[in-house]
């Protein structure tokens, strides 16, 4: 995905967290506020009616020039021949995606500890989430890993890394500072009053976060 789609923010679409909007609304809205990544998370429907909608925000990506990543089905990922795939640690192994994945189509691979992280970036991943970062109300069952597992990780792989699990403009600094490349958004711009006005806020932020630790930390 290096070079084709930019890793600052990334807005994971959720039905459920849209207070009944719908997605294609939410979409819109991202790209208005200059989002260019998004993700596409069902976990109730089935395939077949997720198909037409999912049909139907890859034509809207497409025409805006953004990048679609499906959550969990490589399945509808083919169908619709989504930029990428997005897989958990429940999910089709990463090793065995990568090689059923077409290029140029990317993976990504959620991770909760350094041992899952190392793990995806052997198998293949093109991107490494790491999360819970922060409490979230999205996922309260999810293990919290805290900033501290990202800096290690960071550490360890070059992979490109996304911080998820409660980021808000209000601490996305804090995940980029700590080493994350981007962060991946439910709650902060889905359940937005605003999608598009949440979307640029947070880019404002990470993009201004990203040149602070530039300056910082030169070489970085
Ligand atoms: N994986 C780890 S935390 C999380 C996922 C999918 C939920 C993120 O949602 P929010 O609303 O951005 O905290
Ligand atoms: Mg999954």
């Amino acid at each position: 995905m290096r070079g084709r789609f930019e890793l600052d923010l990334y807005v994971i679409l959720d039905r459920t967290a849209s207070h009944g909007r719908d997605l294609r609304e939410i979409l819109d809205g991202v790209i208005a506020g200059g989002g260019r990544l998004v993700q596409f998370r069902e976990k109730e429907w089935p395939l077949r009616r997720c198909l037409p909608l999912l049909e139907d925000l890859r034509r809207r990506a497409k025409q805006a020039g953004i990048g679609l990543v499906v959550n969990d089905r490589l399945d509808l990922a083919l169908a619709v021949e989504a930029d990428g795939l997005h897989l958990g640690q429940d999910d089709l192994p990463a090793s065995v995606a990568r090689r059923l994945l077409p290029p140029p189509m990317f993976l990504g691979v959620s991770t909760h500890s350094l041992e899952q992280a190392r793990q995806a970036e052997r198998e293949g991943a093109d991107y490494v989430a790491v999360g819970s970062i922060f409490p979230t109300a999205t996922k309260p069952e999810f293990q919290l890993v805290g900033l501290d597992l990202l800096r290690t990780v960071r550490q360890t792989i070059a992979a490109p890394l996304v911080a998820i699990g409660g980021i808000t403009a209000d601490n996305a600094e804090e995940a980029i500072r700590a080493g994350a490349d981007g962060v991946a958004v439910i709650s902060a711009v889905c359940g937005a009053p605003d999608p598009a006005m949440a979307t640029r806020l947070l880019l404002e932020r990470i993009r201004a976060a990203r040149i602070a630790r530039t300056k910082t930390a030169p070489g970085k």
